[in-house]
């Protein structure tokens, strides 16, 4: 068994402070505290978690939320097809086909307990994909930002991610 690999939490990040805003072309904003998340229905997901990089923690059990369920709150357009999640940080963005988005799982909790904060907590999104790539699973999500279009900030994440792979 291997675990996630530590790496730095950007000094933005401040649970306490923490919310998810849900945007963008829906009928109307939502914001969530964590307290709102662990209201909702919590569904577990388990995976073995592979980097680019090359390394991989097995195993791995993710407790959260049905982006779906979040969505329904906000109520995207007939005509949104994309979602664009972002960190909390402010740089680090993925978006998504608005589908797979619904189908993937906000975790609120690692392996039983509430996800440390060193692995994303309060809120990581684990795409369930059958070709999710690492730098899918966008640790302090904070904003989730629905379109009509396609967003041009689309992979910000993976050239972050595969940038690393070069150091
Ligand atoms: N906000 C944010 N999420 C992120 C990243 C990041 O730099 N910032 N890196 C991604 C990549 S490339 C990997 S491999 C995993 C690392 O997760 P870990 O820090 O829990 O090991 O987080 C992903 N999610
Ligand atoms: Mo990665």
């Amino acid at each position: 068994m291997s675990d996630l690999k530590p790496h730095d939490v950007p000094a933005d990040v401040d649970p306490a402070e923490w919310t998810l805003r849900i945007g963008g072309t829906v009928d109307q904003s939502v914001r969530f505290d964590p307290d709102d998340l662990a209201s909702f229905p919590l569904e577990t997901a388990a995976e073995d978690f592979t980097c680019v990089e090359g390394w991989i923690a097995e195993g791995l059990s993710w407790r959260g939320v049905r982006v779906e369920t979040l969505l329904g709150r906000a109520g995207p357009t007939a005509a949104s097809e994309y979602g664009l999640v972002r960190a909390v940080d402010g740089e680090y963005a993925c978006s998504f086909p608005l589908e797979q988005l619904s189908n993937s799982v906000l975790a609120l909790e690692l392996d039983g307990k509430p996800l440390p904060v060193d692995h994303g907590g309060p809120a990581r999104l684990v795409p369930l994909a059958d070709e999710r790539e690492c730098w899918e699973s966008i640790k302090w999500v904070s904003e989730i930002l629905v379109g009509e279009t396609p967003f041009s900030e689309a992979d910000t994440a993976k050239e972050l991610a595969l940038s690393r792979t070069e150091d």
